[in-house]
C-alpha cells in the first residue's frame, strides 16, 4: 500500500525524464519538490545547475552539490517542476501553501515547460477549498483585506509567516473558483498585491498525478 511520500517520490521520479541533458532546471518548493530535488540530484552532473523558487529549496539544491543560479544569470529555462496545492483537469492550479508563490510565478513564467507533480488528492473540479494564498505589501493588508471580502471571501493573515520577499500572506477561504483565469487577473490589480496563489494564465503543460495505480501522465 503506497502513502502519500511514496505517491510523491513516485512523481518525483517520473519528473526526471523531462529534464533535458545540459540544462539549467527551474525547480519549485514544498515537500514534493523536495523529492523532486533529490532526484535530481541523482542525474546531477547531467545537468548545468538549477533556479530556485525559495530559499528553501536553494538550500537544498546545494546540500546536494547542484549549482544555483540567479534567473538573471540563467535566463530563459526549458523546464519548471512544482507540485501545487490543488490542480484541474484544465491545468489551471491554486499554489503558494508554502508561501513561496512569487518566486515560484516568476521561475515558472520565464520557463517553457511547466511540469506540475501531485499526488491523486489534490486533482480537484473546483479550485478553491484550499485556501488562497495571496502576498502582500504589509501596508495594504487591510485594505487589501477589504477587496477581498467585496469578492466574496474570508481573508485571514497567516501569522507570523514572512516571505522570501518580506512580505505578508493573506489565506482567503470560501471562494468557490469558477474562472481562475479572470479571477488571478482580477486580484493582481488590487494595488498591494504581489501575487496571487492562482497559477491559471500560465496553466500547467504537464501533470504527473500519483495514484495507486501508478503515475498518471495528464497534459
Ligand atoms: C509549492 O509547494 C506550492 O505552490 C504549494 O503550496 C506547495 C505544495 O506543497 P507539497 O508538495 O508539500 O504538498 O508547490
Amino acid at each position: 500500500m503506497m502513502n502519500q511520500d511514496d505517491l510523491k517520490r513516485a512523481v518525483a521520479l517520473a519528473a526526471i525524464q523531462y529534464v533535458p541533458a545540459d540544462c539549467i532546471v527551474g525547480v519549485g518548493t514544498g515537500s514534493t519538490a523536495n523529492f523532486f530535488i533529490d532526484e535530481l540530484a541523482k542525474i546531477k552532473n547531467k545537468i548545468r545547475g538549477a533556479v530556485a523558487s525559495s530559499e528553501a529549496s536553494a538550500k537544498r539544491l546545494q546540500g546536494h552539490g547542484i549549482e544555483v543560479m540567479s534567473l538573471n544569470e540563467a535566463g530563459a529555462l526549458e523546464v519548471y517542476v512544482d507540485g501545487a496545492d490543488e490542480i484541474t483537469r484544465h491545468m489551471h492550479m491554486l499554489k503558494g501553501g508554502g508561501g513561496a508563490l512569487t518566486r515560484e510565478k516568476i521561475v515558472a513564467g520565464a520557463s517553457r515547460k511547466f511540469i506540475c507533480l501531485c499526488d491523486a488528492s489534490k486533482l480537484v473540479d473546483v479550485l478553491g477549498k484550499f485556501p488562497l494564498p495571496i502576498e502582500v505589501i504589509p501596508m495594504a493588508r487591510s485594505s487589501v483585506a477589504r477587496q477581498l471580502v467585496a469578492l466574496g471571501g474570508q481573508p485571514m493573515l497567516r501569522e507570523g509567516f514572512t516571505t522570501d520577499n518580506g512580505n505578508i500572506i493573506i489565506d482567503v477561504h470560501g471562494l468557490k473558483i469558477m474562472n481562475p483565469v479572470e479571477l488571478e487577473s482580477e486580484l493582481d490589480h488590487i494595488a498591494g498585491v504581489v501575487t496571487n496563489g492562482l497559477f491559471a494564465r500560465r496553466a500547467a503543460d504537464v501533470l504527473l498525478l500519483g495514484t495507486a495505480d501508478g503515475v498518471k501522465t495528464m497534459t
